[in-house]
């Protein structure tokens, strides 16, 4: 009966540490400076740096002023702070949900705010939309559910056993 104790808790903690590995990221864009005109052109770009954005991430955008948020569909939309298409969100917080590989971009349309720096330009996986999507949080999802079950039935039996048993 030890053996299979320590076998299922084994499982339950293999579980846990597949749930953790695939633990959707939420980030703040800006972290605590927020959504807002920055000090330098270059502040949402070093903001991104060297995170590595994931399909099931999502981005959250906060600010306390007039501000709004714009994803623009192309790179020429961008550099130009062009407010024309896009999906538009005005207010705070403002979230999107990474749902697939690509490279997104985001710019205010407040006044000069984007021209002023007020823009980010988000890679996901290769930053390539007609890439295959990301298949490993399907299949970590998969396989920890499977766990999941795997525990389930083991400790079924356990108690099953020991009503029999005594
Ligand atoms: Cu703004």
């Amino acid at each position: 009966m030890a053996i299979r104790i320590d076998w299922i808790v084994f499982l339950i903690i293999a579980v846990a540490l597949l749930e953790g590995a695939t633990s959707e990221t939420k980030y703040k864009v800006g972290d605590d400076g927020g959504w807002r005109v920055p000090d330098n052109k270059s502040y949402y770009e070093n903001w991104v740096g060297g995170k590595k954005f994931e399909v099931g991430d999502s981005l959250e955008f906060n600010w306390t002023d007039t501000h709004n948020v714009l994803e623009v569909t192309t790179k020429t939309e961008y550099d130009a702070c062009a407010k024309t298409n896009g999906i538009l969100k005005d207010t705070s917080p403002a979230t999107f949900q990474l749902t697939k590989d690509g490279t997104y971009y985001y710019i205010c349309t407040i006044g000069m705010h984007c021209d002023f720096g007020q823009k980010v330009t988000i890679v996901v996986g290769n930053g390539s939309s007609s890439s295959p999507p990301t298949s490993m949080p399907n299949n970590h999802a998969a396989l920890s559910a499977v766990l999941s079950t795997i525990t389930i039935v083991a400790a079924s039996l356990v108690h099953l056993s020991s009503f029999l048993l005594y």
